[in-house]
């Protein structure tokens, strides 16, 4: 049986972080599924089809790219987990500041499903201090971004924010 693991997020927009991520994951699980979050608490920047066409775009020709699908969730995410017959939430840390957030998110979800885990990967240390929320406000104020997010993101981010 193919060892499936859902990664979930609000990916506003995806960074090389959240790749970083994947392609650990995929060292352990046969095939991992994105799920952008379809009403992320944070108001974002780009709509739902915006989000997962640029994780389309970011993993176009990649090595792993047939191990990856993108797809969208509303409501529990313990509930989309089930529905496609994953047992895994995949999540990233990056620092302690992480921790608190994902702990609580961990145990609810347990407590809304005891059959799924939470699963924590840590990012590469290239990545540790990125996130969508900073990328885009160095976007915004002109700063450069180049190396940190796919070059469709700074495109796309670059078009949006400073048109
Ligand atoms: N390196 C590695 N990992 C990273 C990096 C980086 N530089 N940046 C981000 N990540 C990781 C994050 O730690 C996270 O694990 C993942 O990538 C996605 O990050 P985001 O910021 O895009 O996603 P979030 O935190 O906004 O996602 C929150 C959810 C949408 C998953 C959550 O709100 C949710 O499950 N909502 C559905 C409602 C629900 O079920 N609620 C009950 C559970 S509390």
């Amino acid at each position: 049986m193919d060892k499936l693991a859902v990664y979930p997020g609000s990916f506003d927009p995806i960074t090389n972080g959240h790749l970083d991520l994947l392609e650990r994951a995929l060292k352990i699980f046969d095939h991992v599924i994105i799920a952008v979050a379809s009403n992320p608490a944070k108001k974002p920047l780009f709509s739902l089809e915006e989000r997962m066409e640029l994780i389309r775009q970011s993993l176009a020709g990649h090595p792993l790219e047939k191990r990856v699908s993108v797809d969208t969730f509303d409501g529990l995410l313990v509930n989309y987990v089930d529905r496609v017959g994953a047992k895994a939430i995949l999540r990233g840390l990056r620092a302690v500041s992480d921790f608190e957030y994902e702990f609580q998110m961990a145990l609810m979800n347990r407590k809304l499903n005891n059959n799924i885990e939470t699963l924590y990967l840590m990012t590469g240390m290239r990545w540790i201090y990125i996130s969508s929320r900073i990328i885009k406000e160095v976007v915004v104020s002109g700063g450069d971004v180049q190396g940190l997010v796919p070059d469709v993101v700074e495109a796309k981010l670059k078009a949006r924010l400073l048109s």
